[in-house]
């Protein structure tokens, strides 16, 4: 495994999350651009496939690789589980700051989360809008709402955990470039890079009411791998307790299935865990 992945679990556990510059080639993410630019035209980009990435014709050829399992693998050391949560998106989700941890109910600066989303872009967000921006260090805090008020009152949580303040950072990716994160890590699709200000992170609401003459434009298209993968935990088989009884979810999993003797065999090969429907193994 290459030694540019040696400092990846130090980076992710620090800012929640973890840039990598050139995991493809350039060749290789425009190969990948058609594949995802036929399922993104089958509903002319308005929405994203119902199903699995790993479920889509060529999509899955591309995750199942020692290339894009390496870096996932060396912040888990090898002990990875893939369970059906992933997606090729053909437009950004909503400008909103979110983790999507589920199920979470211990104090994030006192415990791991091993259960992290891997993100690839068919395009650039260097010089482009579009891309995805996180608050670093968030993976520590607690969300702005009721509950974590309860953790704090209920003394689940000390109160340093709400204090989230760290840096905004727009990720600002190239061409064959990954981003990680962990669940708990605050994050928010469409990035709007300033004109002007490009490395200046702001709210994910001020990006949305940014003029577009302040702006550096948008891709025409806008597409995305989001990936996600977990180390076997209590806090993964509580997410995916969470996730599989979520009635947005079910037709995710009723349209994926991960049981090609060909998955099977290249999961096998890249000692890859995988949970069919986040349900049952193997
Ligand atoms: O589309 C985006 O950039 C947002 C992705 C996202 O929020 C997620 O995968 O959790």
């Amino acid at each position: 495994m290459s030694e540019k992945y040696n400092n990846l679990k130090n980076l992710i556990n620090k800012n929640g999350f973890v840039i990598i510059k050139n995991v493809f080639s350039k060749e290789e993410i425009k190969n990948l651009e058609k594949t995802c630019f036929k399922h993104c035209s089958i509903n002319n980009f308005k929405s994203s496939p119902k199903k699995d990435a790993l479920s889509l014709n060529g999509i899955d050829k591309f995750i199942l690789t020692k290339k894009f399992l390496d870096p996932i693998k060396k912040i888990l050391n090898d002990n990875v589980v893939y369970f059906g949560d992933s997606a090729l998106h053909c437009k950004p989700n909503e400008r909103l700051f979110h983790k999507d941890a589920r199920a979470d109910k211990k104090d994030p600066l006192l415990s791991e989360y091993q259960i992290y989303r891997v993100g690839v872009f068919l395009q650039d967000h260097y010089s482009y809008s579009g891309g995805i921006k996180f608050r670093r260090g968030s993976h520590k805090k607690l969300s702005f709402r009721l509950s974590s008020l309860k953790k704090i009152l209920t003394k689940k949580a000390g109160l340093r955990s709400i204090l989230n303040f760290g840096r905004i950072v727009n990720a600002r990716t190239k061409i064959g470039d990954m981003v990680i994160w962990n669940l708990r890590t605050d994050h928010s699709g469409g990035a709007v890079l300033n004109k002007f200000f490009p490395n200046i992170g702001f709210l994910p609401i001020i990006d949305e009411y940014t003029p577009n003459f302040l702006k550096k434009p948008e891709n025409s298209n806008r597409m995305a791998i989001f990936s996600s993968f977990g180390a076997p935990s209590d806090e993964l088989e509580k997410y995916l307790k969470y996730k599989i009884n979520d009635k947005r979810y079910i037709e995710h999993w009723n349209n994926s299935s991960f049981n090609s003797p060909e998955i099977i065999s290249k999961a096998k090969d890249l000692n890859l865990k995988i949970l069919s429907n986040g349900l049952t193994n193997e």
